[in-house]
C-alpha cells in the first residue's frame, strides 16, 4: 500500500511548473504497442484464418486450459447458468437496461431529405450494420454492464446478426457469468461463442465454420484484443471497430466544498479497473488535497481489489492550480475519458469543458453511475481520443449513406455550374457526362 509521505510527494503545484513541465505531468504512460505483441497478435490472427475452429479449439487449450472448447454456447449450459442468476441482480439489471434503452432510444437517427435546387433533391439515410460482434471480457471482472451498453443500441438499432464473444469462463467451457448471459438476453442476443483473446477477435473478423463473420467489433479488452482489433480494421477483408482504445481514465476536479471521502472513493473506483488505469484529482485547495489523500489511504486499505488499486494510484496525480479557472485550463488539456466535477459552482464550469468524454456533474453523480446505471454509455474514447472521437451512441450502430435524383429540369439549373467546374480541373470526361445530357434537353426543348 502506498505511505502517506509518498502520495504527499506526489502533488504537482500546476504554476509553478515550466510548460514542458505541465505537458509531461497530463502524458499519457505510452502504450504497449511492441513488436513482440504485435507479432504474436499477427500469428494468431493468421493461424485463425487459415486454420478455423480448430485454431481457436487449440487456443482454448492453450491460454484457457480447455480440452475440446464447443465454441457454442448450448441452449441447456445457458438456461443452467441463467437459473443461477440472484433476484436482486436480475432486477437491477433490468434497471439498467431500461435506463440504457431509453436514453439511447432517444437517439434515433432520422432519414433527411433536401431540394438543394429545384429539382435537385438529395437524401441522407441510416440503416442498421448488418453484423455486429460484441467483445465482452472475462478475466478478474466479467463486465454484464458492457452487455448492456453494446447490446442495447445493437439491438434498437435492429442490426440483423448481433453476435457476442467471451471467454469461456472456469472450470468448464460455459461457466460463463450468469449476469453476462441475463444481459445478454434481454438485449436479444442468441448468437454466443465461448472464445476470448485476439483469436476471438480474429474469428469474428473473418469467420470460421462455426463463427459467421461480422462487419464492425465492439468493445474493451486486454492489450492482445485491443492490438488484434487494431489490426483486423487495418485489413479491408477484416472488420472496423468501434475506437481506438487506450487505459481507463477518471479526472476529478473538486474545489474546497467537496466531500474528500466521496472524491476518494470517485478516484478509487477507477483505480481498481486495472493497474494502467490514470486517476488524476485537479483542485485549487491544498487542503481538500491533503484531505482526499488521507481518505484514499483509509478506503485502499479495505478494498478486496487493492493491490490493483494501488498500482494505479502509484501513478496518479494530484495537481493544485492557483484557481478553478486554470483547473477548468489543465482539465480541457488532458482530455479525460471520464471527468467528475465537484464544485460549488459545477453548472457554471459544466459549460467550460472543451474535450472530456463523459462529464458527471455534483456531488451526487459518481462515475459507478454511468458505469452501470444511469442510462448514458460507458463505451468512451481514453487516451485523449475524447478532442475528437465521440462516447460510444445508436449512431455507431448504422451505416449513413446518400441518395440524389435530378429531374430534367434540375439537370438545366445545375449542369451548366458542373460543366464550369469540370473544366477547371481539367477531367472532360466529367464535363461530357454533363453536356451530352444538356444537349438532349435543347434538343427535347426544340422539338
Ligand atoms: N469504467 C469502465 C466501465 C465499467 N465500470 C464497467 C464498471 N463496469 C470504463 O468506462
Ligand atoms: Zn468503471
Amino acid at each position: 500500500m502506498t505511505s502517506k509521505p509518498e502520495q504527499a510527494a506526489r502533488v504537482i503545484n500546476w504554476a509553478q511548473l515550466s510548460a514542458p513541465a505541465q505537458q509531461a505531468a497530463l502524458a499519457r504512460p505510452d502504450l504497449a504497442d511492441s513488436a513482440a505483441l504485435s507479432g504474436q497478435v499477427a500469428a494468431i490472427i493468421n493461424t485463425v484464418r487459415q486454420q478455423g475452429d480448430a485454431a481457436l479449439r487449440a487456443y482454448s487449450t492453450q491460454f484457457d486450459g480447455l480440452d475440446n472448447n464447443p465454441l457454442v454456447l448450448s441452449h441447456e449450459v445457458k438456461q443452467a447458468q441463467l437459473s443461477k442468476l440472484l433476484p436482486e441482480r436480475k432486477a437491477a439489471i433490468e434497471l439498467a437496461y431500461d435506463n440504457i434503452r431509453k436514453f439511447h432510444a432517444a437517439q434515433l437517427p432520422r432519414d433527411i431529405e433536401v431540394e438543394t435546387s429545384i429539382g435537385v433533391v438529395c437524401q441522407l439515410k441510416s440503416r442498421a450494420i448488418a453484423a455486429v460482434g460484441l467483445y465482452i471480457p472475462g478475466g478478474s471482472a466479467p463486465l454484464p454492464s458492457t452487455v448492456l451498453m453494446l447490446g442495447v443500441p445493437a439491438q434498437l438499432a435492429g442490426c440483423g446478426r448481433i453476435v457476442l464473444v467471451t471467454p469461456p469462463g472456469k472450470p468448464k467451457a460455459g461457466d460463463i457469468a450468469p449476469e453476462i448471459l441475463y444481459a445478454a438476453e434481454l438485449c436479444g442476443i442468441s448468437e454466443i461463442y465461448t472464445i476470448g483473446g485476439a483469436q476471438a477477435i480474429a474469428a469474428l473478423a473473418y469467420g470460421t465454420a462455426t463463427i459467421g463473420k461480422v462487419d464492425k467489433i465492439y468493445g474493451p479488452g486486454n492489450r492482445f484484443v485491443t492490438e488484434a482489433k487494431q489490426q483486423v480494421s487495418q485489413d479491408a477483408k477484416g472488420a472496423m471497430i468501434d475506437m481506438p482504445a487506450g487505459p481507463s481514465e477518471v479526472l476529478v476536479l473538486a474545489d474546497n466544498s467537496a466531500n474528500p471521502a466521496f472524491v476518494a472513493a470517485d478516484l478509487l473506483s477507477q483505480a481498481e479497473h486495472g493497474p494502467d488505469s490514470q486517476v488524476i484529482l485537479v483542485s485549487d485547495s491544498a487542503a481538500l488535497i491533503n484531505a482526499v489523500q488521507q481518505e484514499v489511504a483509509t478506503q485502499l486499505a479495505q478494498l478486496p481489489r487493492q493491490d490493483i488499486a494501488a498500482a494505479a494510484l502509484s501513478h496518479s496525480r494530484y495537481i493544485l492550480t492557483t484557481d478553478l479557472a486554470q483547473a477548468v485550463t489543465v482539465t480541457n488539456a488532458y482530455a479525460p475519458e471520464h471527468l467528475i466535477v465537484q464544485t460549488a459552482c459545477d453548472d457554471e464550469l459544466t459549460e467550460q469543458f472543451t474535450s472530456a468524454a463523459s462529464i458527471f456533474v455534483g456531488k451526487w453523480t459518481p462515475e459507478s453511475a454511468g458505469d452501470y446505471a444511469s442510462g448514458t454509455n460507458h463505451v468512451l474514447p481514453t487516451y485523449g481520443y475524447s478532442n475528437t472521437v465521440s462516447s460510444l451512441s445508436l449512431t455507431d450502430f448504422y451505416r449513413r449513406f446518400t441518395v440524389q435524383k435530378l429531374s430534367a429540369q434540375g439537370m438545366r439549373n445545375i449542369g451548366p455550374a458542373i460543366v464550369t467546374l469540370a473544366e477547371a480541373e481539367s477531367l472532360e470526361a466529367h464535363a461530357n457526362a454533363v453536356r451530352l445530357r444538356l444537349a438532349e434537353l435543347n434538343t427535347i426543348n426544340q422539338g
